[in-house]
């Protein structure tokens, strides 16, 4: 559907395969040490937007029923230099024998109109009703992800319909949009307009992994494709690949009807899918967090701080590797980066967002709690931690091989 939708997604999944194809001819088995090549072909995330604690638990049944959790919370309200008026959670699969498969994530934003600093009292309210009165997800939809969760998988026919009512419900839709409503909107925030400016969520990007981005950003500006600026997150270093490193090229306009005040429809165009790509790298622990986060982008920088090597990240405890035993040997293999970054979700949707969206902070009045527990009421389950789910994979893999001291592991 997103390919069809739009055709510079479907250049980039083609880009990103010959990038991963010649970077595998380039490194050989090396290419594949974070995942292998077949999971980093059907590797993808996408991400949505809703409008309340109710569109939030509905969207999280459906992604229930595909074996998606909530993990993490990323509040966008204090990011830096622009604050958008969302919270985020990501859902994906937690056990690493699925992510080994296949990780889809979808990342997933949540407006929130009781801001004051971004929403006045009245225009909040108005959101909120506006929310209140849509409906985001058809009752069908919601009734076969309830059984698919509740009975782990559906039949055929049903697993078929529940597929093509969530796409039907992710899909850009052709109703005209109030143009003043979506002005309003638009002074607050481009994210606001997109969130509450209609009546239903959309798929607003999809991005498919990739073994080098450097290769790839210059592949497709190659192609004429007009990437962002730079790559979010690290920098490229002489170390090993660590987190996440991500490009998206701008959303591209897209006809949409407009209703103006007296009634008319008129032609319009919005700008609110995009195309991004990622290259993940080993996971951090807290520990190599703190010192990466306060590091500048910067190779110099990070060679400065940091060991170039897994074994010295391991050694210093900066970084995630579990064991296994083969020959009597322990070996260690880098754990993956499964999760976002708040810094570079807010560049993606800062270099998204329509051109004159203020997306500011107008007042100071006080923030709304919307943190790690809030989500997890919202969506009536737990919201997973990150550094837990890394931690706990760490130990499985010790207890496995017998609880064995650290010292004399091997690459
Ligand atoms: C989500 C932007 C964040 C990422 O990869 O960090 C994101 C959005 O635009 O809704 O997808
Ligand atoms: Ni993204």
């Amino acid at each position: 559907m997103y390919a069809a939708e739009v055709p510079a997604y479907g250049a980039l999944v083609e880009t990103a395969q010959s990038v991963n194809a010649e970077v595998m001819a380039r490194d050989g088995s090396a290419a594949e040490r974070l995942g292998s090549l077949d999971r980093v072909t059907a590797e993808r995330h996408g991400a949505v937007r809703v409008g309340s604690a109710a569109e939030l638990a509905q969207v999280g049944r459906l992604f229930a029923a595909l074996g998606m959790e909530p993990v993490g919370s990323y509040d966008l309200r204090e990011a830096a230099p622009t604050p958008l008026p969302i919270v985020s959670t990501a859902f994906r699969p937690v056990e690493p024998s699925e992510l080994a498969t296949n990780p889809f994530r979808m990342f997933t934003s949540v407006l929130v109109p009781e801001d004051e600093r971004f929403f006045t009292p009245e225009l909040g309210a108005r959101v909120r009703r506006a929310i209140a009165a849509r409906t985001l997800l058809a009752p069908r939809l919601l009734q076969l992800a309830d059984r698919a969760t509740a009975e782990s998988g559906l039949g055929d026919d049903e697993a078929v319909e529940l597929l093509r009512l969530a796409c039907d419900a992710l899909a850009l839709s052709g109703e005209p949009v109030d143009r003043g409503w979506h002005d309003e909107l638009s002074a607050v925030s481009g994210v606001a307009a997109d969130i509450a400016g209609g009546t239903s969520t959309h798929l607003n990007h999809l991005t498919p992994r990739v073994l080098d981005i450097d290769l790839l950003y210059d592949r497709m500006s190659e192609r004429g494709i007009e990437m962002i600026d730079r790559i979010q997150g690290p920098p490229r270093w002489a170390g090993p690949d660590v987190l996440l490193r991500q490009t998206s090229f701008r959303a591209l306009a897209e006809a949409r009807s407009m209703r103006a005040a007296d009634g008319r429809i008129t032609a319009g165009e919005v700008r609110v899918r995009f195309g991004e790509v990622e290259a993940r790298g080993i996971a951090l622990t807290p520990a190599g967090r703190s010192v990466v986060d306060a590091l500048p982008r910067d190779a110099d920088a990070w060679a400065a701080a940091l060991p170039s090597t897994e074994g010295g990240l391991d050694d210093a405890g900066l970084a995630w590797f579990t064991v296994s035993e083969v020959a009597g040997r322990l070996h260690r293999a880098p754990v993956v980066y499964e999760d976002f970054l708040p810094a570079s979700a807010a560049g993606i949707f800062r270099s998204n967002l329509d051109d004159g969206a203020a997306s500011s902070a107008p007042g100071d009045a006080p923030a709304v709690v919307r943190d790690h527990d809030w989500i997890a009421g919202a969506l009536g389950r737990e919201v997973r931690d990150p550094m837990a789910l890394y931690a706990a994979q760490v130990e499985a893999s010790w207890a496995a091989v017998g609880g064995r001291g650290r010292g004399g592991v091997s690459a």
